[in-house]
């Protein structure tokens, strides 16, 4: 039997309740797919483990940290922040220059082959990586040394786990996902920006399992990418029965009918929007009247657009 759960005290000084913190463990239950049970389970690994996570950053318009750091629920964040040991993460930590190049390297050299790193951003490959540099060095240096001597990568956003808007036509910087530059396999948890919540989700598995989650053909975690947005979607009868907003603002819309006319590519975008939503279940896209634009498929800026105008 397990034993009783205790708040860490790290987590009691932030000022999170012991009622908060298993409200998050029940919710990361059930955005893993996992019965209500085990949500001691999840309480007691966060509780102990406190792995090295690197964050670097790529090209990219940081919105991925931003979706991370601002959930509804600041202890969301917070708890992770807090079970993390977080070594290095340019927006977030307080060393700056060559201090933050120092522990970088500290962690590289010193935990070869046992940290995680968070990777956001895509990779300008173009003459040599000139158009992404940190202290000097390209982006695609950085990547192969701090990705390839990690336990594991895992990519956030579309950009690091596919090229995103930085890869997009006529991608100036012939810019690619982390993956292809560093030659191993990445975790992706794609979305421009992803839902924070699939970010801790993959986290907290990993600190409850020791392995990462199970993986789709396209590298994304099975329980927050193996649903369509379209079979989920509370939109879906009126598709069915062909009532759909014909502009935006007209009667349809006012009535919440489908957005399949307006450019949702719901049909063809896989992603869990349509059962956590988004900013712990406050909203989402479609649920605020804005059709999917098919933000967490591979080259979406490319094959989803033009936006707004529809398939069928
Ligand atoms: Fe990319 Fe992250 Fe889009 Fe931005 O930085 S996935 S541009 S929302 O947020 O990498
Ligand atoms: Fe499908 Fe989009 Fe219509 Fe929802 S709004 S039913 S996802 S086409
Ligand atoms: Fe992106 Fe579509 Fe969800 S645009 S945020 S995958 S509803």
């Amino acid at each position: 039997m397990d034993k009783p759960i205790e708040l860490p005290d790290r987590l009691a000084e932030k000022g999170v309740s012991r009622r908060d913190f298993m409200k998050f463990c029940g919710f990361m239950a059930a955005v893993l797919g996992l019965p209500a049970s085990f949500a001691p389970k999840i309480a007691h690994a966060v509780a102990k483990k406190r792995p090295t996570v690197v964050w670097i950053h790529l090209a990219e318009c940081t919105g991925c940290l931003e979706s991370f750091i601002r959930t509804t629920y600041p202890w969301a964040a917070d708890i992770i922040l807090d079970t993390i040991d977080l070594a290095y993460c340019e927006t977030v930590m307080a060393a700056a220059g060559d201090q933050a190049e120092q522990v970088l390297e500290g962690v590289v050299e010193k935990q070869k082959g046992q940290y995680i790193c968070i990777a956001e951003g895509a990779i300008p490959t173009k003459d040599n990586g000139a158009y992404g540099k940190i202290a000097g060095k390209t982006f695609v240096e950085i990547a192969k040394h701090v990705c390839g001597n990690a336990a594991a990568t895992i990519c956030v956003g579309t950009c690091s786990s596919y090229g995103g808007v930085q890869a997009a036509k006529p991608n100036p910087t012939e810019a690619k996902p982390v993956s292809e530059v560093i030659g191993k396999p990445t975790v992706n948890i794609p979305g421009c920006p992803p839902n924070a919540d699939n970010m801790v989700a993959t986290i907290v598995h990993y600190l409850l399992l020791g392995k990462l989650p199970a993986l789709d053909s396209k590298g994304r975690p099975l329980f927050a990418y193996g649903y369509l947005i379209h079979d989920n979607c509370p939109r879906r009868g009126h598709f069915e029965n062909e009532s759909f907003v014909k502009e935006f603002g007209d009667e349809g819309a006012a009535k919440g009918y489908c957005l399949y006319k307006v450019g949702c590519r719901g049909p063809e975008t896989y992603n869990n929007c349509s059962i956590i939503k988004w900013n712990q279940g406050v909203n989402w896209p479609i649920g605020a009247g804005h059709p999917c634009i098919g933000c967490s498929e591979p080259k979406f800026w490319d094959e989803m657009a033009p936006f707004y105008v529809g398939k069928g």
